[in-house]
């Protein structure tokens, strides 16, 4: 059910509900019932993006916050915001549980029990049934454009649970109208030395992303097998700068044509990509360079990989702004003609 107004939701009747919901969607979210353990949608999903209310489409869980519990049904340490969120003391089956259900929908989801991972040692066990998965890649065109940050965020940043309320949360959002852009292409001082000068940039930030593990450092990354490149994330303004400018640049600041390799530096973690955030990027992403490969401007084929954003994980605070901290570090972009 796609429903891009969450906010303003308002409840079918039961009997609409009969209708739009399969059987088990139903008994689940309307009659507190339980879907079968390892047997449901989402227990064993590790795709990224943001999981919301079966019924009313409101955010409820983001898969940064999803682990693997071992009970069967999809678990997770918090909610998206926990105002979507509400707790309700259930007697039922002879104990005393708390049970959570959303604020708009007031749909059943499951239950909260305190043997969770840190940061809160909380465990939300949802059914599967009560939610709707969105990819990240996704999120724009379905109206959670807004949700694209909760994916780009470094482990700090998530420390405190998100609120819809935008106006005081700067450090998880991106403010206002600003966007972001996803880069790699070789090792990431350089390429953040170089993006960060770009007028119309407001913050750069390097990190990894496009790996399998969870939360890598350096020291693995480094070793070319985690699948992680080192990337950069451009914090930039629309009204300053376009994406399609800032891939122009990133096409001449770096050798695309050189597959997992920069200069010197050999490895999969050195590879060319862009990182899009939605449907809008990943068109100019090919545009851009089908037009650079064709110019004829690098000589051999462009091998840049185009690919959804994924996790973001920020890299470590010595190598944030590596070149201002060390003058005349190691650096192998510079900007072709
Ligand atoms: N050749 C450089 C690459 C550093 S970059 C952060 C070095 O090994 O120090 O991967």
């Amino acid at each position: 059910m796609k429903d891009k107004s969450w906010r303003n939701f308002v409840k079918p009747t039961q009997a609409e509900l009969k209708a739009i919901l399969s059987p088990l969607q139903y008994d689940v979210t309307q009659k507190e019932g339980t879907e079968r353990s390892f047997k449901n949608e989402f227990w064993d999903n590790k795709e990224v993006g943001l999981y919301v209310d079966i019924v009313s489409g409101e955010p409820l869980f983001s898969s940064m916050d999803k682990y693997d519990s071992g009970t069967g049904w999809p678990s997770f340490f918090r909610p998206v915001d926990e105002n979507l969120i509400v707790e309700k003391t259930d007697r039922k089956l002879f104990r005393t549980r708390t049970e959570v259900r959303s604020k708009i929908g007031d749909s059943h989801l499951g239950h909260v029990f305190k043997d969770g991972p840190a940061p809160t040692g909380l465990r939300y066990c949802i059914n599967s049934a009560a939610l709707r998965f969105i990819p990240v890649s996704d999120l724009e065109k379905e109206g959670y454009g807004e949700y694209l940050a909760l994916f780009s965020q470094n482990d700090s940043d998530q420390a405190t649970t998100k609120s819809t309320d935008t106006s005081s949360d700067t450090s998880t959002r991106i403010a206002g109208n600003n966007e972001l852009a996803i880069l790699a292409g070789g090792c990431f001082w350089g390429m953040e030395d170089l993006l960060r000068k770009l007028p119309g940039v407001l913050a750069t930030q390097v990190g990894y992303t496009g790996g399998s593990t969870p939360n890598p450092t350096y020291e693995v990354v480094k070793t070319g097998t985690s699948g992680h490149a080192e990337a950069i994330q451009v914090t930039f303004d629309p009204n300053q700068i376009t994406y399609e400018e800032i891939l122009r640049f990133f096409f001449r600041m770096h050798d695309p044509t050189t597959r997992n390799r920069q200069g010197n530096d050999i490895g999969s973690q050195y590879r060319s990509a862009i990182f899009y955030m939605n449907e809008a990027q990943r068109k100019v992403a090919e545009q851009i360079k089908s037009e650079v490969d064709a110019s004829g401007k690098w000589p051999k084929p462009i091998v840049t990989e185009i690919v959804a954003a994924q996790p973001f994980y920020s890299a470590e605070e010595y190598h944030q702004d590596y070149l201002e901290k060390n003058p005349g570090g190691y650096t192998c972009h510079f900007i072709r003609d």
